[in-house]
Parts: C-alpha cells; structure tokens; sequence
C-alpha cells in the first residue's frame, strides 16, 4: 500500500486548497496555504510606534536648518531635499575589476553613488498624509534624480526606494526615501528584465501592459485605479498586504512622465499609503521601490514602469509576517490570498483615519 496521501476528492479551489503561484516578473513561486487563515498566534507582539511626533525635531538629521554627521547643515528646505548619502554603500571613486581566482570564488568591483530624499521639512508627515500636490514634488524629485544621476555615464540603474518605519528598518522617522545607483544592473531588476524581455519576444505584446490590462477587466484583485495608474495585489503577492502599482499606459521610467501622469502617479500614491494606514489604525511599515527602464544607454523597450510595496504587517498593528524556516530553506509562503487582501485593502477608505471620519 502506498504511503502517499490519498487522491483528493474536490476539484482544485484557489480559495481552499494549498497551491503554488508563479511571479512571471521574477520566475519564482511562492507557496499559498488559504486553509490556515485560522491559525492561532501566540507568537511576537509588538509594540506600536507612538503616533505623535512634533512637526520639527532638533534631533533629527534630516530636519531643515540641522547638522548631519558629516558636519554639514541641512538648508531651510521647503518641500523636497536630495543630498548624498553620509554613509553611501556604493561609491563612485572603485576602479573596476575582477576578482576569480578560482571559478568558485568570484567577485567584481561596483561603483555608484548612494543619496537620501526628503519628502517633506515636515518631521511629523509620512507621504499618506501629504496632499496630492506634495507628494506630486516628491514625484518631481524623484524624476530630477533620474535626469541627473541616470544620465552619468558611469551608472547604468537607478533604484529608487523608501524604508518606512523602525519594523522595516528606517533609522529615522522623518518622511524620506533613498537612491541607490550602480554601474550594473541590480538582482531583482536583472530578473525582471530578463522575463520582460522574453516575454515581448514570445507575445509581441508587452508583460504588464498586458498585466494591468488583465487584473483592470478581472477586478479582484484591483485595489484602485485612475486614469493612468492601477494598484493591484499581485496574483503571485507574497507579503500579506503587498501590492503592485503599475502604470496603464506602456511607460519606460519615472522621467517620461508626464504632468498629467505625475499627478495620477500621486494620487494613486495617496490612495494606497492612506488606505494601508487605515487597515490597522497604525503608521503602516514598509519598503517600496521603482522598477523601471535602466540608464547605461540601452534599449528597452520591454521595461514597463511599476512600484513594488512590501509591508511586513499581517493582522494587527504590531504582528509582522516573518521570512523564515521554510521560507529561507524551501519557498516563500503566504497564508491569505490576494484576493482577499485586495477586497479588504479596496473596501478601506481613502480618508486617512487621523484626519477624518472612516
Ligand atoms: P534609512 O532611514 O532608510 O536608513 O535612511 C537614512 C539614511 O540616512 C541612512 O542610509 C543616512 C544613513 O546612512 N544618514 C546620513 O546620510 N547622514 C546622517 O547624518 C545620518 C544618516
Ligand atoms: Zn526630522
């Protein structure tokens, strides 16, 4: 007699049973266990970050008018404010080259430049509570960078990125984002470029062009939508409450953006920050980032601009999902759908609870 399992007796239901999903941007799986939503949870809790924060902090480093470590002083900054990292990662002075004595020990120099955005002279402020206009001039700073840095010879990408809140690794409350540039293309977006490619060869027709299409007519797992941005739960979503925000149109990067799109981008912003505070009454922790078009002067016409949010938060305010055990050794695993995560994620408002009724 085998020892196997016998033969299920249902037909296979997304909703019910366990299942594997593919991510077509990045060729893995992730396993997804809806049966064990019901789980008891006697693990970590922890403890909410305070709520309040004064508008200016003499402490904070990236507050107008204070010293950073370096010595230098911020300006009286009114909206946005770039400078280079204090303690850049990446450095553009590393000559290049190789080290391989020996096919299993490989190395190569990297080069690039690292620098912190402020979104805000505002210490108190995250991006879901600015307006529209003010998170448009982040947008406008973000393209700034892309224009500058991208054009550098010597940095072929641009990432993007923001780290919110201690839980995600953010060493410092006041609202901003980071821009890691290298001379070669990063992992992730090796990956994505890779399946982008392949796929426009084999479907003449562009990867999420098609994907945004798709999850527009579908709706299930749409969260929201305007007129040039859609924000969705990734059929292949491995964090809880992870979404995609991915432009309509067949946009290359940040800077082709135009006004119009600069506002929708915004806008779309808004509405998924405010709502994601919402979910748990909390300031929502995640890392975001922009994928798109790479700089070192190639052509690409398979990259399609998106954003990735990866939050951490699973059901409550201070209960984080964690990656480990079979996650680090085997394949990622999420236990709610993205189905379920886009309804409730849709069905939030789009006030932000702190500053108006839900
Ligand atoms: P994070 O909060 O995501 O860590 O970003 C803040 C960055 O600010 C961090 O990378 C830099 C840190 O290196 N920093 C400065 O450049 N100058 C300072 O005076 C303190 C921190
Ligand atoms: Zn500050």
């Amino acid at each position: 007699m085998s020892t196997k399992d016998s033969a299920p007796r249902t037909a296979f239901d997304l909703t019910e049973h366990p299942h594997k999903r593919y991510n077509p941007l990045t060729g893995e799986w992730l396993l997804v266990s809806p049966h064990r939503t019901k789980r008891p949870w006697q693990g970590q809790v922890e403890d909410a970050p305070p709520e309040t924060r004064p508008r200016y902090d003499p402490d904070c480093y990236l507050c107008p008018g204070n010293t950073r470590a370096s010595g230098e002083v911020n300006p009286q900054y009114a909206h946005t404010f770039v400078f280079t990292n204090d303690f850049a990662a990446l450095l553009p002075d590393t000559p290049p080259g190789t080290y391989a004595p020996h096919p299993l020990l490989r190395a190569e120099a990297e080069s690039g430049t690292c620098r912190v955005l402020c979104f805000s002279p505002r210490h108190d402020l995250t991006l879901a509570e600015m307006d529209t206009p003010a998170i448009a001039r982040v947008i406008a700073a973000w393209q700034e960078q892309m224009r500058e840095v991208g054009a550098r010879p010597d940095i072929g990408y641009v990432q993007v990125f923001e780290n919110k809140g201690a839980m995600m690794g953010a060493s410092n409350p006041h609202p901003h984002g980071q821009l890691w540039a290298t001379r070669t293309l990063p992992r992730e977006v090796e990956k994505e470029d890779a399946a982008q490619h392949a796929y426009l060869e084999a479907h003449k027709s562009c990867l999420l062009c098609d994907y945004a299409a798709l999850e527009l007519e579908r709706g299930e797992r749409v969260v929201y939508a305007n007129a040039h941005f859609a924000v969705v739960v990734p059929f292949w979503a491995l964090w809880p409450f992870e979404t995609l925000l991915v432009s309509r149109a067949h946009v290359g990067g940040l800077r082709d953006l135009d006004a119009d799109a600069v506002r929708a981008l915004a806008d779309a912003l808004r509405q998924i920050t405010v709502r994601y505070d919402n979910l748990f009454r909390t300031s929502f922790p995640y890392s975001m980032g922009f994928h798109q078009t790479p700089t070192d002067g190639g052509v690409y016409p398979h990259w399609h601009l998106h954003a990735h949010f990866y939050p951490p938060l699973l059901r409550s305010a201070t209960v984080r999902k964690f990656m480990v055990g079979y996650e680090m050794l085997a394949t990622p695993q999420r236990d709610i759908t993205a189905e379920q995560a886009a309804a409730r994620l849709r069905g939030l408002s789009d006030v932000h609870y702190r500053q108006g009724q839900i």
